[in-house]
């Protein structure tokens, strides 16, 4: 028997883990967040819900099973969001086998602790755009369910692999195993790597005087960017759906360069971008996914999920934070504290 309103969610400390752990304890549930052991503290993005009663934390990794048999043979929950990975895509290309591992064979290793000690837990697999990679657009059209598949990195084979695995314990086994086909997600808790977080870092650090410049790989890229907490709105919708099955899930708008991105964060703290923006190749990947467009009418329609936070209002958002950020380090250095001209 499972127990109801019991949830487990990998990847507990990770952007998306943590507001769906906020998400889930207004709802109610009871949840259980692995987290990997780390030698410096890596719970800040749960600090503010750390002593929650209804919140448990446990040391694990998605490499390694016994973690996560024990995970799910002692809790039995009700549902288990599978979030955790190694989840940057550059990265992945120097750790290709890691990668796999974590990323995709972690998928199974879920999965296989679900069949063996708790079949009827929900499941569903934090799946990403990636895995359209090179998939050329026909006749333009945006990419749905149906697309073809073509991963363009390591982070995207082993995100295939955790994708198919998903579909395959499901027509195996008969598990409630779903999909959700993210793409790029964003907000103010984004890791400091990603492309949008170090322009809008960058941005707001230049503005008051402790940066000079950021380095940049390849501006042309272009993404679609959701908002995390429209993401853990659509990934509840499916995991309570009435049956499995694959999502897209996206934003209105259609996708935006990495250049568009930094113009926009220069333009909320008042510079242009250009001038303040260099490249250096060894950002540049051994593949590059050039363009990704969703088209996610079918959770729309079936499922009733629509994104609320347009891609301006996100970077926006992120911009405004790390200015608070870049203003508490400009105390932190100068012993008084920042003043725009003009400023009284
Ligand atoms: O921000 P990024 O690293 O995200 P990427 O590769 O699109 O992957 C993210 O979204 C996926 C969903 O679509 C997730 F599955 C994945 O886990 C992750 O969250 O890079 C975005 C683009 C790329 O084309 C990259 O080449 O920005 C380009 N870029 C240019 N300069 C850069 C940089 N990316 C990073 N990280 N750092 C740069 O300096």
């Amino acid at each position: 028997m499972i127990n109801k309103k019991v949830a487990c969610v990998t990847g507990a400390n990770s952007q998306v883990g943590s507001y769906l752990i906020e998400f889930l304890l207004e709802k109610g549930y009871k949840i259980y967040g692995l987290i990997r052991r780390s030698s410096t503290f890596n719970t800040q993005r749960i600090d503010h819900v750390f002593n929650n009663p209804n919140l448990e934390l446990m040391y694990g990794d998605l490499s390694d099973s016994s973690s996560i048999t024990e995970f799910v043979s002692k809790y039995k929950p009700e549902l288990f969001f599978n979030v955790g990975a190694q989840s940057h895509v550059a990265v992945s290309f120097q750790i290709p086998e890691y990668s796999l591992d974590v990323t995709g064979i972690g998928v199974m290793r879920c999965l296989e602790a679900i069949r063996r000690y708790s079949p009827e837990t929900r499941f569903l697999q934090f799946s990403t755009s990636e895995l359209f990679g090179g998939t050329a657009y026909s006749n333009d059209e945006p990419l749905s369910e149906t697309s073809v598949l073509h991963p363009r990195s390591p982070y995207g084979v082993a995100k295939l692999t955790g994708y198919w695995s998903t579909i395959n314990y499901r027509e195996s086994y008969n598990l409630f195993a779903s999909n959700m086909i993210m793409f790029n997600t964003e907000s103010p808790r984004r890791g400091e790597t990603f492309a949008t977080r170090k322009l809008s870092r960058a941005a707001t650090r230049i503005s008051v005087g402790l940066q000079n410049e950021v380095v940049m790989g390849n501006m042309q890229a272009k993404r679609n960017f959701i908002h995390a907490k429209d993401s853990v709105r659509a990934a509840y919708a499916i995991i309570t759906s009435d049956s499995p099955d694959e999502y897209v899930v996206g934003n209105y708008g259609g996708s935006h360069s990495i250049e568009e991105v930094a113009k926009l964060a220069f333009q909320c703290v008042g510079l242009p971008y250009e001038g303040f923006v260099k490249f250096d190749d060894k950002y540049l990947r051994a593949a590059e996914v050039d363009d990704l467009r969703p088209n996610f009418d079918k959770i729309t329609s079936k499922l009733g999920w629509k994104p609320t936070i347009p891609f301006q209002d996100i970077i926006q958002e992120m911009v405004m934070s790390d200015f608070k950020l870049a203003k508490q380090e400009y105390l932190i250095k100068n012993g008084h504290e920042y003043k725009r001209l003009g400023d009284v």
